[in-house]
């Protein structure tokens, strides 16, 4: 358990950890990255054959940089140590796994100690605390429980933070709509675009959402745009934060805004190491460029990672929030680097497509982007929808559409074809929502 003797202020889950010296972050951080590697090298096959491949033992470490020649992980390494075979421990005395849906090939699993959970539920605590949430209240967590982290996640960090759980889990959204209505929690935990499918569905009912209590969202486990940040605080009445996690990692919570900037998530150092890589050299770049985020946990026991590729890409700074948490902060990610798409030449991602969308008059914030092939090159199809109650004769959908395009494009960059159907024709998410249906 943590040690919560120190005075902390409420607005923070452990003052002492979050408000400590960069240097001192550092100190603490080269410490357990030994640690770390060395259970790794001495208790995973696949490590010390990495390792000895790659020429790099844990002992040799002189300071964090370093770390740069120690090999990557990758999600294959997973794969192929599927089930267990990746764990640092054995299989019996983990308390709990988890799994990827996996919607290609195995799924990956990742496992956890007893220690393992309790830091995680510490992390999802802080998490919550950056975020707004208080000891005592209501929280209404919608994330799916199960195989994936996020219900679970949530739950346990809730629960450490002092909060009453309300465990919905995804899906019955009229359900979700009743008890957010008759329970009246303060805080709402799931993604973003489950969040705009239950406001939706409560306006079907005749219920505002935003005249409710709700007034925090905890949302994350995909993309979303500041635009649609807006949105969301607008048409749920709340304050959006945004949690970032991967399981390979941990689950939720790796990193999380604070409620006072939400200007970037504060990544969690003392647990976790943060580079950021050139995609393509794989070299480290400096503070501040764009890259993919590549993780090496400190502290896991069941299952350390080193230098975990996300294919998440962002940017870091480490420059002082006005928080006064000293954490570096991962700049909103934008996507994953496989779901880029390259449409004559530009690189898209399709939360910038969203950003154009979201809040154009008389558009609904829900879409779907369709990649096919236009002879030999690749071509982008958006899907949108007009609000309900907007004109929806073919003239109206088409004058919708064709100013979409003309928006995609002078703001993007790309030609695209564009249609806007009637209210209700783009699928609506109960959990990640499916952005991109690829038809090449
Ligand atoms: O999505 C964990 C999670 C649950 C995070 C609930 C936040 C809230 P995975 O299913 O393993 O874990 O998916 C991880 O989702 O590599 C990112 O690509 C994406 N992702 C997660 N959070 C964000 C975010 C959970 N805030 C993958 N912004 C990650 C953008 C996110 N992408």
């Amino acid at each position: 358990m943590l040690d919560r003797t120190h005075k902390t202020p409420d607005y923070m889950y452990d003052h002492k950890v979050e408000t400590m010296s960069r240097a001192a972050l550092a100190e603490l951080q080269a410490e357990r990255l030994r640690w770390s590697l060395d259970r790794a090298y001495a208790n995973v096959p696949h490590y010390r054959k990495a390792f000895d491949k790659a020429g790099v033992k844990p002992d040799k470490l002189k300071s964090v940089d370093d770390l740069r020649h120690f090999p990557f992980t990758v999600k294959t390494d997973l794969r192929d140590n599927y089930p267990f075979d990746i764990f640092a421990m054995p299989r019996a005395q983990l308390v709990r796994v988890h799994a990827s849906s996996g919607t290609t090939g195995k799924p990956t699993v990742v496992g956890y100690s007893k220690g393992d959970i309790d830091r995680w539920s510490d992390l999802m605590a802080r998490s919550m605390a950056a975020a707004g949430f208080r000891p005592g209240d209501l929280v209404h967590n919608a994330y799916g429980y199960g195989l994936f982290t996020g219900g679970l996640g949530a739950h346990y960090g809730a629960e450490r933070l002092g909060c009453t759980v309300v465990p919905v889990s995804g899906g019955g959204t009229e359900r979700q709509v009743t008890l957010l209505r008759d329970f009246g929690a303060v805080n709402l935990c799931c993604t973003p675009s489950y969040a705009l499918n239950i406001v939706e569905v409560g306006a079907r009912m005749g219920i505002d959402i935003a005249a409710l209590p709700v007034r925090r969202g905890l949302f994350g486990a995909e993309p979303w745009s500041n635009e649609m940040r807006a949105e969301l605080d607008r048409r749920l009445g709340l304050k959006a934060i945004d949690i970032y996690g991967l399981s390979e990692i941990m689950g939720p919570g790796v990193a999380c805004e604070c409620d006072t900037a939400r200007a970037g998530l504060h990544g969690w150092e003392d647990h976790f190491l943060f580079e950021v890589v050139d995609p393509e050299t794989q070299e480290p770049l400096p503070m501040g460029s764009q890259g993919e985020l590549v993780i090496t946990t400190l502290t896991k026991e069941a299952m350390p990672m080193i230098r975990y590729r996300t294919r998440d890409i962002t940017r870091l700074t480490d420059e002082p929030c006005a928080c006064g948490r000293t954490h570096l902060r991962i700049l909103r990610v934008a996507g994953r680097d496989d779901d880029m798409m390259i449409i004559r030449g530009v690189n898209v991602y399709p939360s910038q497509v969203e950003a154009v969308l979201v809040g154009l008059a008389g558009l609904a914030p829900h879409y779907q982007i369709r990649l096919f092939k236009e002879g030999p090159l690749d071509a982008m199809a958006v899907e949108v929808e007009v609000l309900p109650g907007a004109a929806c004769d073919d003239a109206a959908l088409n004058a919708k559409a064709s100013e979409l395009r003309h928006h995609i494009k002078s703001i993007i960059g790309v030609t695209c074809t564009v249609t806007a159907r009637q209210p209700g024709e783009i699928p609506r998410s109960e959990g990640k929502a499916v952005r991109v249906v690829d038809q090449r």
